[in-house]
Formats: C-alpha cells, structure tokens, sequence
C-alpha cells in the first residue's frame, strides 16, 4: 500500500477486534452512525448462524478523530465481541488452558495447514482468527473509506447476484437502485431473493452450506486511477487481490469477466463515441470501468465468488490429529450462507482500494487539498477532447 495502510487485529472470541488506519486526511467529518450501519448490515442476512443473534456490532472511535474530524493521526476503530463473556475461560490470556481442544480439522477450512504451519495442537488457535469475524473490523475501516470517498463523490454499493446455482435475472433490475434496497439477501431481484431463500433452507435442513456470487459497483470515480505503468500500480489487479483476500473467496471477475474468454473482439471491446460537445462516450461496459490497468470514468463492476462455508451440520469425512484416526469433522456454530454478509466485505474492501487509489493521485495530507485538486483534474479531464 502506498502512504494508506490499515491492520486489524482480534481473536472471533477474544474480547474485541481492533483496526488502526492510517493515511486518512485532516479535515474529514465522520459520522459513527454510517460505521455502525455498515456493520449491521454485515451482520444481516438469511441463512446467518446464531452469533449474529449474540452480537450488536458497533466501532468506537479511539484515536484519530477530534470533535467528529479526522487531524491525520492514526485513526483506532475497536468492535468489542459481547460474545467475549461466554469464551473468558477457553480464550483467557494468562490462565490454565480450558475447554475440549478442537482436533477433528474441518475440509476447507485453515484448521489443518495451520495446526501444522504454526506447530499448534488445538485447532481453535488457528479458527479464532481465520474466521469470518474478523470482517467487522474491514468493514469498519471500509467504512470509513466510504466517508472519505463521498466527500469525493464516489459511492460504493453492492448486490448478490447468485446463491448456490440461483441466478439473478439482470432484466429485472434497475440498477439505479442498487444500493437504495433493505432486502435480506441484498439482492434486487424478488423473484429470484425467494428461490434463493428456499434453496439455503433446503441446505439448513440436510445440514448443508451455501456460496453465491456479488457484484461491487463504484459510480463516480474519476477515470485515471490505477496506472497502467507498473504491475503493482494496476488497479484492477489490487482490486481483485483485495476481495480474493476476503475469507471464502475463491474467483473475482471485472467486468465481462470470464465472458472474455468466449466472445471475439468485437462483443467484447467497448465501442466509443463522441457527443455534442466531443465528450467520449460508451453505449456498454463489458470492461467493467477499468481499461490498461486504470478507471475509465465509467461505473466500475467487480464481481466474487464465495465458496460454502466449511461448517457443515452434516460433516464431511476427515481426520482427527490427536487421535489420527479418521473422522467425522468438527461442528462450530457456523452460518448457512453468508453471501450477502460477504457483499457488505466486498464494499469494504473496494473502499479501501479505491480510498488508496485516490490518495495516490491527489495527495493525503488535507481534505481541502484533496479536494481542489480533485476539482482542477475533473475539469481537465472531462471536458470536450
Ligand atoms: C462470524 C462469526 C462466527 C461465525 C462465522 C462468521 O461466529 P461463531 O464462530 O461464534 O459462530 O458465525 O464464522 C465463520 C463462518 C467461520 O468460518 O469462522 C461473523 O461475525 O461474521
């Protein structure tokens, strides 16, 4: 990362998670309630586990933020896990080791490789920070990004557009609304929100989980960030590192994605046009809004796969390292399907790329700066050719 960086720390049962950012610029108002909202939207979504019924998330600020604006120190967010009283003795820092060891390491989860990358013999020092829960302090921090990127006039929205096979009908949605919805899946179409619901309660009753797929849409970002100059200045290849970098995550697509691979030149490249007033314009965006490596001005669509969720109420075979016999794998308290949880990621992971992207340009020093700038580059390079 350049001059913006941020770390999270905490364990999914440990007493809270923690996130310092840093590289935000002075001058910028925040608002805890567009935090708190963010991470109770995370915390939505059919087919979630009983944690979420546990859990309250909200983020204190404590560093960072003076009379409700950032000075460019770094800024500290900490969640604190309400959970955390049930775990005091399994998760103490100091005390006599506690509860049953977990041993029976699930398939596709971090248990086994981490046990014996990390020399552990309890599974649950490797599961405390390999699990999902730990994306309530991205989403904290992403939601920070999302204040920041407002203030730029760049919003960062998203939909689920597949649940276990289920597809969305791209038809039916307006994709203006995008963002504007209170569906429980996040999804924007109905008809296919209800299938989707029925298969993840086909998959609760065998004991099954669910994955799915979400589209990230950015409006409003300049075009020119990213650069096509260096491999690791590429914005599209930071954006798909940072939501491959999502638990669970297992493809990312821009744009037209995979469909590239099918189609010749000419269904794929976007055409370009001049109007009135010799401005460029496209009739599609099959590149997704990102061309050689840099936005183009157009929306920006980033897509992820999310594979099911390793907890299975109805385990799958696999081996238990104290023992070392074969077993039925461990059961946790787990989500059926967390797709639209991951969305609620997804965005925040885009924030913070694109926050990075835009700091890169137009300097991370102040708000009014920023801003000028941003202004002086929008006129430049939008007007007429
Ligand atoms: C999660 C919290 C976890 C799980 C889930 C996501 O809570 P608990 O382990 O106490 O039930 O619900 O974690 C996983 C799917 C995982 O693989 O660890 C959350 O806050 O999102």
């Amino acid at each position: 990362m350049g001059n913006f960086r941020f770390l999270t720390a905490g364990e999914s049962h440990g007493q809270c998670l923690t996130a310092i950012v840093e590289g935000l610029p002075a001058g910028l108002k925040i608002d805890i309630n567009e935090i708190n909202r963010d991470l109770a939207r995370r915390q939505q979504g059919y087919g979630r586990g009983g944690r979420m019924k546990i859990e309250t998330d909200k983020a204190d600020i404590i560093s960072g933020v003076r009379f409700a604006e950032t000075m460019g120190d770094p800024i500290t967010l900490r969640i604190v896990n309400r959970d955390w009283q049930n775990w005091t003795e399994r998760m103490s820092v100091f005390g006599e080791e506690a509860g049953e060891k977990v041993t029976a390491v699930r398939p596709g989860h971090a248990d086994l490789t981490g046990i014996l990358k990390y020399d552990r013999n309890d599974a649950r020092d490797i599961l405390e920070r390999a699990s999902a829960r730990e994306t309530a302090a991205r989403v904290a921090v992403g939601a920070l990004c999302k204040e920041f990127l407002a203030a730029c006039g760049i919003q960062v929205v998203s939909q689920v557009v597949r649940i276990g096979g289920i597809s969305v009908n791209e038809a039916n949605i307006d994709r203006s609304m995008i963002g504007k919805g209170d569906s429980e899946l996040n999804c924007y179409d109905s008809v296919a929100e209800e299938l989707m619901k029925k298969k993840i309660q086909e998959a609760m009753a065998n004991g099954d989980t669910l994955g799915g797929v979400f589209e990230v849409i950015v409006r409003g970002a300049p075009l020119g960030l990213g650069s096509h100059i260096q491999w690791d200045k590429r914005l599209d290849g930071k954006l798909a590192w940072a939501l491959m970098a999502i638990q669970a995550i297992k493809g990312v697509e821009i744009g037209a994605g995979f469909k590239c691979g099918d189609l010749p030149g000419s269904q794929i490249h976007d055409e370009m046009f001049l109007d009135s007033e010799s401005r460029v314009y496209r009739k599609t965006n099959r590149a997704g809004g990102l061309e050689g490596g840099m936005t183009n001005g157009e929306e920006i669509s980033v897509k992820a796969c999310m594979k099911p969720i390793p907890t299975l109420m109805q385990p799958l075979n696999s081996v238990d390292i104290k023992s070392k016999s074969e077993v039925s794998a461990c059961k946790e308290r787990s989500d059926v399907c967390a797709v639209s949880a991951a969305s609620v990621v997804g965005e925040a992971m885009t924030a913070i790329i694109m926050t990075e992207a835009m700091l890169d340009k137009f300097g991370c020093d102040a708000m009014v700066d920023i801003l000028e700038g941003l202004e002086r580059y929008r006129q430049r390079v939008q007007g007429g050719l």
